[in-house]
């Protein structure tokens, strides 16, 4: 038998960023080999998603516990998977999607499955010793990705007056990883200047941007734009801006309700109108859930209008899910994908989500929950996959910096055959 064969899984139950308890797992392979992964969870979640399977129970963590997860996982998955080879990914994926025998995962949960997926997969790389990115992506694995760094929240993930969830920078010009990381770094810092000398306020919100009552949804715009020019750079060369505006979370009876910011109820139609004049006046390169996720029609007039310079990115509209990809290449309905493993909850059908991004000649972008942990796979996972592009929060708060400190180590190892692309170029 096969040193790598699976000998033990074990799971538990851990917090996360935001306080809710998630699960994390681990697998010891027969010569020794460990490997461990924690889930993350979202709060604008899609629904169509993958189910997270909480306890229900009241008394604890109000009902938010993972308990039945940890169960499933040592009770249910663990006896199936023993004794096979911890390289066959795509086979112990298929097992657990059959043992769990439901469309959405909700059997077993997407949190229990998605947790011994990546944990078996880490194990095997550890057993080859070999670092996650080139087990997962083979020995061309060299591409760092441009990140978009969320360094101003709003929507469901900071308690503020922006209805729009998150305005990003993306360092598109400089000339490696690092780099990037630097010039969004300093112009996080810059930003916190600006907001401070107008008298707003700088906590930050769920994904470490800051979270201010601001007078509209253009305003984080405008101060960005400064932020970029006082950190010392050129706004659309060195750095351009992306947005996340998760319509769905305000979406309601066929209108967009923008109450937060007191703007009001505007219509599908507007709703293009406002981001496409926005695309004009500012450098933005990419605009993720700029309709909600049932308003086809919105996305294809929104692809319609723009598409054909920016990125207009399908994140509750695919739930990384192959089925509602391919709706979408077929109606045109967007040219990108936001991919989330915990969407559908297996590292094989992420994979498959991802090829079918690369058929259509679509981009697509690996992305972190707003519940976040320690845990830093997606950075291996996103040069793996040669995808260019990573969404994993603001330059403040270890559960986001976990994720870009592990890629500065990947760009360390790999030396002179690292490259750093704008995402733009491979469009
Ligand atoms: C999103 C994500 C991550 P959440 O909408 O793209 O930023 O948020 O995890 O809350 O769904
Ligand atoms: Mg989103």
């Amino acid at each position: 038998m096969s040193g790598r064969a699976i000998k033990d899984v074990y799971s538990m139950e851990i917090i996360d960023s935001r306080g809710n308890p998630t699960l994390k797992t681990t697998v010891l392979l027969e010569d020794g080999s460990i490997g461990s992964a924690a889930v993350p969870s979202g709060a604008s979640t899609g629904e169509n998603e993958a189910v997270e399977l909480r306890d229900n129970d009241p008394k604890r963590f109000g009902g938010k516990g993972v308990l039945k997860a940890v169960t499933n996982v040592e009770d249910i998955i663990a006896p199936r998977i023993m004794d096979i080879d911890a390289i066959n990914q795509q086979e112990i994926d298929a097992i657990m999607i059959e043992l769990d025998g439901t469309p959405n995962k909700g059997h077993l949960g997407a949190n229990a499955i998605l947790s011994v997926s990546m944990a078996v997969c880490r194990a095997a790389a550890n057993s080859l010793q070999m670092p996650l990115y080139t087990y997962l992506g083979g020995a061309t694995a060299n591409r760092l990705p441009v990140p978009m760094m969320n360094i101003l929240n709003g929507g469901k993930h900071g308690d503020c007056s922006v209805d729009f969830q998150e305005y990003m920078i993306m360092p598109v010009g400089a000339g490696s990883f690092s780099e990037a990381l630097r010039y969004g770094t300093e112009t996080f810092h810059a930003l916190k200047l600006i907001l401070k000398a107008k008298g707003y306020s700088t906590s930050v919100g769920d994904e470490g941007g800051y979270s201010p009552n601001l007078k509209n949804n253009e305003e984080p715009l405008q101060l960005i734009m400064e932020s970029i020019e006082k950190a010392g750079y050129e706004p659309g060369i060195d750095i351009a801006i992306a947005m996340d505006v998760a319509a769905s979370s305000f979406y309601k009876d066929g209108k967009y309700h923008l109450t937060r910011s007191g703007t009001g109820e505007i219509t599908s139609e507007e709703m293009v109108n406002m981001l496409s004049s926005w695309v004009i006046k500012y450098p933005i390169i990419s605009i993720e859930d700029g309709l909600d996720e049932n308003d086809w029609e919105g996305f294809k007039l929104l692809n319609d209008r723009i598409g054909n310079k920016i990125q207009i990115v399908g994140d509750d509209l695919f739930v990384t899910n192959a089925e509602f990809i391919y709706r979408g290449i077929i109606e045109n309905a967007a040219n990108s994908v936001l991919i989330k493993l915990n969407q559908i909850g297996t590292i094989s059908e992420t994979v498959e989500a991802i090829r079918l991004c690369r058929a259509a000649g679509w981009n697509f972008v690996v992305s972190h929950r707003s519940g976040e942990t320690e845990d830093s796979f997606i950075a291996d996972f996103t040069v793996a996959m040669d995808g260019c592009q990573i969404k994993t929060g603001s330059l403040s708060r270890s559960e986001r910096l976990c994720k870009y400190n592990r890629l500065l180590e990947i760009e360390n190892e790999l030396g002179v055959a690292s490259i750093y692309e704008n995402p733009l170029d491979l469009f």
